[in-house]
């Protein structure tokens, strides 16, 4: 029994079960952060894992944010050798269970029309509206390019289970 438990918690710690993460209804947020801008940048990008671990599908319609004009989910296409992002109109359904990995070269936030830098350290709200479990705030800490070490291939996954 205590074995099982700890390896539990092994299994669990590096997705930062003690870190910031937003959960509501199931639907929950492990380390939202946003890559630091250059002072003049007008666009920013928003990663996080997100996971329905609630009792229905849903569906992720929209996020907002007051320090940016707009919010787009995007997802990363290849084409050919080049690599270009795609606005997904109409948000994304999560089905229950699913895991969905916003990662840089894959799904990310896009904040566009930003109002202010994005200062490492900082941490912003950002607002996201499902069709069941209604607003969720989930607070972004905006942290530096390349500081994040995992880099899980693939550029959404669903399903059950840790990686
Ligand atoms: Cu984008």
């Amino acid at each position: 029994m205590n074995r099982l438990f700890s390896v539990l918690c092994l299994c669990l710690l590096p997705w930062g079960v003690f870190a910031h993460e937003t959960a509501k209804r199931g639907i929950i947020f492990d380390h939202p952060w946003i890559r630091a801008t250059a002072p003049n940048a007008m666009m920013a990008a928003g990663y996080f894992k997100l996971i329905n671990g609630g009792f229905e599908d849903d569906r992720l319609v929209t996020a907002t944010a007051n320090f940016a004009k707009k919010v787009e989910i995007h997802e990363t296409i290849k084409e050919g050798d080049v690599s270009k992002m795609r606005a997904i109109a109409g948000g994304i359904d999560v089905p229950q269970e699913a895991e969905f990995i916003f990662q840089p070269g894959g799904l990310h936030l896009m904040f566009r029309g930003l109002d202010k830098q994005m200062v490492a350290g900082e941490k912003f709200i950002v607002e996201m509206e499902f069709e069941k479990a209604g607003k969720v705030m989930v607070e972004f800490l905006v942290e530096k390019a390349g500081k994040r070490g995992h880099d899980h291939s693939g550029n959404m996954k669903s399903g059950t289970g840790h990686h």
